[in-house]
């Protein structure tokens, strides 16, 4: 089979009017901007990129070099590309306007430069996740409240994890696909067309040293996974945990499973751990686009209204089957409670 490039392939996504040229270029740009942050994630140590940043994000978290780094590396090349009218990301408070020497576009896009960067000085996959909005007709200078606007109105999605391989996976709303690094020609060649997750899965990932914080029904649901064959379930399930969202993701997005990051009494008054905006929102529409489903433990994800650029919210995804048990053990312990 001849190799589709991502150029050529999204040639093909114009030709059936999934998207416009706009959005394609869009996506040209931002893919361009990762293939940089593979290049400088892959020199570790001898490019002096490791270790902390020495300052604080927005979140209050302490940035690692790269995280700095890579979200330069989006700015930089999204300021002068041309398709955007503003840009947001992890990394700032505000939402980044285009500045007046650049031409603006159409598009709004939400970023995580470099998920998982506490991952980053032990060597462990990360990745940079995106979304594209948008912009609301007659906006030439967006605010936060453009950039507000439910999973359900992204016209695109995508993440790339740099790992042993350098991966793009990618939705437009017809389908999942993903595409790998090729280093020595420099492009990402097509993958796989169309990924479908598992129904059914035997494998979980959740942070169990959270496990005393949990709400009940998540308790019961992972005592439940845990009892294995013996248990209510009557199989076995296994558990990973890579601490890096993307990882986790591309797991399941390869061979099926569940990820949990959900509500617990630590992180409930910040709403959970997890931003709506730049990790769940892109990461639903992905999950979804390959059959597999999204929830909050108990709402869609996609369908919630957002109230804020980086509102954190819990999340649970991936095969369908087991998302649905642990959204609907949530959701009759609250009338239940009610
Ligand atoms: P960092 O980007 O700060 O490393 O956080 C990674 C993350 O947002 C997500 O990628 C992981 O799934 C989750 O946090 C890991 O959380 P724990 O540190 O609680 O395991």
């Amino acid at each position: 089979m001849k190799p589709v490039s991502l150029i050529q392939f999204l040639i093909e996504e114009r030709r059936a009017g999934h998207i416009n040229a706009e959005l394609s270029l869009l996506i040209e740009v931002v893919t361009r901007a990762c293939k940089r942050i593979a290049v400088a994630t892959s020199k570790g140590a001898l490019g002096g990129v490791l270790g902390n940043a020495g300052s604080d994000n927005v979140q209050g978290e302490a940035q690692k070099k790269l995280d700095v780094i890579s979200n330069e590396i989006l700015l930089e090349a999204n300021a002068w590309g041309g398709h955007l009218a503003a840009c947001a990301s992890e990394e700032m408070e505000d939402p980044q306007p285009i500045p007046d020497m650049y031409p603006k576009g159409n598009h709004l896009l939400l970023f995580d430069p470099l998920d998982g960067s506490s991952n980053i000085d032990v060597n462990i996959s990360v990745g940079t996740i995106f979304s594209v909005l948008r912009c609301p007709e007659d906006v030439t200078e967006p605010k936060v409240e453009d950039f507000l606007q439910p999973g359900t109105q992204q016209l695109a999605a995508g993440y790339v994890v740099y790992g042993p391989a350098t991966l793009l996976v990618l939705t437009f709303g017809h389908g999942t696909h993903e595409f790998t690094l090729d280093r020595e020609v420099g492009s990402f060649i097509l993958s796989r067309r169309d990924i479908r997750i598992p129904e059914q899965t035997a494998e979980f990932a959740i942070n169990m040293s959270n496990q005393r914080h949990w709400e009940a029904p998540m308790q019961r649901y992972v005592g439940e996974l845990l009892a294995g064959k013996e248990g209510p379930r009557g199989k076995d399930f296994n558990m990973r945990w890579v601490a890096s969202m993307v990882a986790d993701v591309h797991r399941i997005i390869t061979r099926g499973g569940v990820f949990f990051y959900p509500l617990d009494a630590k992180i409930k008054a910040k709403g959970g751990k997890l931003r709506l905006m730049y990790e769940a929102n892109p990461m639903a529409f992905i999950v979804e686009q390959a059959g597999g489903a999204a929830t909050t433990g108990r709402e869609r994800i996609m369908d919630l209204q957002p109230t804020g650029l980086h509102q954190r919210v819990p999340v649970f995804l991936g095969s369908k089957g087991e998302v649905e048990v642990a959204t609907r053990y949530h959701r009759e312990a609250d009338v239940a409670f009610a």
